[in-house]
């Protein structure tokens, strides 16, 4: 049977951006492929990728019916909604699903983007500025805090309701750079609920694999300045 749709993203790694998608995808049963011969920097600048995918960017996602839909969060959503555990993923009522999309926003706006200029640069992929990676942290942190204090109340096991959601895998998605990169065990010690949630949640079946559990969190900061970065390491 043709699989649910094929999913563009590097094959050299687990791209943190694609681990919500097939989470979502393994618990609907939906079947994924992952095109095995896209080479990141050349397949996504190709005229055909652009014919379907505009903006030229990974991850992307096409249908066997040759419906094509870019941004990782969108792709996750209409996973997500394709499947019998849509009402789960996605909410049961109005106010569920807009506190879904609440942490979504927060995943793609709060997490990402300042989790990314932390652990960017730490990995030599771009220029180190102290004020401008010191300014991302305390908004890294502020995050965390707040997604810890969620998570602190006694009858939070996830984020939205008492069920796994999209919200849960979204905001996951965003941390497993940050955990596995730079949130060290000092750094892990302020955030024990997250922690708690997060080896819940990776014990799920079907969103284990798909985080690639067990993951290993960091065990040391490498340098702010990417003086320690591993330059073996590439997007292609
Ligand atoms: N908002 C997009 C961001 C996608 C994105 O920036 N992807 C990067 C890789 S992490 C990319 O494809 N860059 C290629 C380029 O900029 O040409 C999403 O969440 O999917």
């Amino acid at each position: 049977m043709a699989p649910f749709g094929t999913l563009y993203t590097t094959v050299k790694f687990l791209h943190a951006r694609v681990t919500k998608i097939l989470a979502a995808a393994n618990l609907n049963g939906l079947d994924i492929s992952i095109d095995p011969d896209f080479k990141y920097g050349v397949t996504n600048q190709t005229a055909e990728y652009i014919s379907k995918f505009p903006h030229g960017k990974i991850p992307a996602f096409e249908t066997p019916s040759g419906f094509c839909l870019a941004e990782g969060s969108a792709i996750a959503y209409y996973v997500a909604d394709s499947g019998p555990r849509r009402n789960q993923l996605l909410g049961r009522t109005p106010e569920e699903r807009a506190l879904v999309q609440m942490w979504i926003s927060f995943a793609d706006s709060q997490i990402w983007p300042d989790g990314t200029a932390i652990l960017s640069p730490m990995m030599g992929s771009s220029k180190y500025d102290k004020e401008v990676v010191e300014f991302h942290e305390s908004q890294f942190v502020r995050a965390l805090r707040r997604l810890e204090q969620h998570l602190c109340q006694s009858d939070k096991v996830w984020l939205v309701r008492d069920e796994l959601s999209l919200a849960d895998l979204s905001v996951a998605s965003g941390l497993l750079w940050p955990l596995k990169i730079f949130m060290d065990p000092e750094y892990r010690k302020d955030f024990p609920n997250i922690i708690q949630w997060w080896e819940r949640l990776l014990a799920v079946e079907g969103v284990g694999n798909a985080f690639d559990a067990p993951v290993k969190l960091a065990m040391k900061r490498p340098a702010a300045d990417g003086s320690e970065a591993d330059t073996t390491r590439t997007f292609s």
